[in-house]
């Protein structure tokens, strides 16, 4: 537990804080998390028209970093780099196949640091990857399971506490057969309350309700706007006829070839979304899910501030990663360009100064964790890579250091507030000027009179990668006792 001393010293030290000041204890976290998220959300300007009220109204009432990246552009390494504080290019968690607990068993993460310091910790939902040996039960006093909306999920040697039942009538819901199971869209046979990402927020809200005797961290891990991207169909009636985004044809020409690789993953999906004339639905889809995710975190919170713990709270909301909707001819993320890293990040509660004002800032989802630390009065760790937010929270112009986002070892985008460096394995580059492309549409670093913008960005650069940690295929798992064996 913070002493109170300390914990006085750091809430002091945040702002002028006269509900905080009054408080008997530390604040405490409402960890809220949405996936995949881009930045078509009304408060970011992504997409023009999108409708996301409660968002934006978390954003006027606190803190919105309207230029936050993750530190890595895929769920498990972003995730992973969040929540033990740590880089991809330090931890060696690169990709989506990799389970970071048998490769880091010292790795103090933030809810066990929460917990190690007096903190109730209980989470539901997608919070570490969503998959089995990812999320280990010591990381929580109380712990639900995601509940999962499509059967390709009910995959049981990933999901061992999901029930295999048959598809639902109508299975795809997007009309693309023999597709990717996981690539599906449409209006599940079911009421909004029946969705696994509402449950989520129903006992999210539950949890609110009570009293509680400690202080606690509550994460709350929804899966929209994720694929599939099923969602009521009052959100899919939001988005009559949503606009595509302009995808230059030459686009990709002036990009190096790992770059290229980057964005051909799963470019098949792009393909034959196209070929069948589906670009319009699937970006309907991706805006109804968005709205949906909204009107959750909407739901969250009006809990909280129905609740005994309102004014006490300290809010963080985030995305792991953004998305593509055929931008440079790529669905998902796993690039290095702003569609896939840049993501929304607002925090809201007590210790805010100048709330309803943006930080322009570049910031990463890395320095979530040592900002928690900081507002919370915990014990700093000196692993952490991140730089804590609480200057940006105090003054809204106060310096942050340009960010880092990697993709697999040694490829590495900088983001400072104009430009976008991007530099892969084996030298080859990408800049952008991002006030005069904004969809980063021409890449300027072969001009030499930006040599030395290159030179200062890449400073920020990690020196080395280490190795990627071993796969899953490395290891038998045991889910009933959570233990990985080396094969
Ligand atoms: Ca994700």
């Amino acid at each position: 537990m913070p002493n109170r001393r300390d914990f006085l010293r750091a809430a002091l030290g945040a702002a002028s804080l006269p509900s905080l000041i009054g408080a008997k204890q530390p604040p405490n976290v409402l960890f809220l998390s949405v996936d995949d998220m881009n930045d078509w959300v009304g408060c970011l300007g992504g997409y023009p028209g999108v409708r996301t009220p409660n968002i934006d109204a978390l954003a006027r009432r606190g803190v919105l970093f309207s230029n936050a990246h993750c530190a890595a552009p895929l769920c498990n390494p972003s995730r992973t780099a969040l929540l033990t504080g740590m880089r991809p290019s330090t931890t060696g968690v690169y990709g989506n196949d990799q389970w970071w607990k048998p490769a880091l068993p010292k790795a103090v993460t933030l809810p066990m640091h929460f917990r190690a310091n007096g903190y109730h910790v209980a989470g539901m939902g997608k919070v570490f990857h969503h998959v089995a040996g990812f999320n280990p039960p010591d990381q929580w006093d109380e712990f639900h399971w995601q509940v999962f909306d499509d059967p390709w999920y009910r995959r049981l040697e990933w999901y061992p506490w999901v029930k295999k039942i048959p598809n639902p009538e109508g299975h795809p819901f997007n009309g693309l057969t023999n597709f990717q199971g996981e690539f599906d869209w449409g209006v599940l046979p079911k009421p909004a309350s029946e969705y696994g990402d509402y449950k989520a927020v129903e006992w999210g809200a539950e949890f609110l309700k009570r009293e509680q005797k400690k202080p606690f961290f509550l994460a709350v891990g929804l899966w929209h706007p994720h694929i599939p991207m099923f969602a009521p169909k009052e959100y899919f009636d939001m988005y009559p006829d949503p606009r595509l985004p302009e995808v230059p044809e030459n686009d990709l020409d002036d990009v190096p070839a790992e770059g290229k690789r980057m964005a051909a993953f799963r470019r098949s999906e792009h393909t034959r979304i196209l070929k069948e004339g589906k670009w319009k639905d699937a970006v309907r889809a991706y805006l109804a899910s968005i709205s949906f995710a909204d009107a959750l975190v909407g739901r969250m919170i009006k809990a909280l501030d129905a609740s005994p713990h309102a004014g006490n709270t300290i809010v963080v909301l985030w995305s792991d990663n953004g998305w593509h909707l055929g931008e440079k001819q790529h669905w998902h993320k796993s690039t290095l360009w702003e569609r896939s890293t840049h993501v929304p990040l607002i925090m809201a509660g007590p210790g805010m100064a100048a709330a309803g004002t943006a930080r322009k800032q570049p910031v990463s989802l890395l320095d979530i964790y040592p900002t928690l630390v900081e507002l919370c009065g915990l014990p700093p760790r000196k692993e952490l890579e991140g730089e804590s937010l609480v200057p940006l929270l105090k003054n809204p112009k106060a310096k942050h250091k340009p960010v880092v986002s990697t993709f697999e070892p040694d490829n590495h985008a900088v983001r400072e507030e104009r430009w976008r460096y991007i530099r892969y394995k084996d030298g080859t580059e990408e800049l952008y000027d991002r006030f005069a492309d904004p969809n980063e549409y021409r890449n300027i670093a072969a001009d030499p009179k930006h040599a030395a913008v290159k030179r200062e960005l890449a400073k920020y650069m990690p020196a080395s990668s280490v190795k990627p940690v071993p796969e899953r295929d490395a290891y038998n798992f045991d889910f009933a006792t959570h233990t990985w064996t080396k094969k």
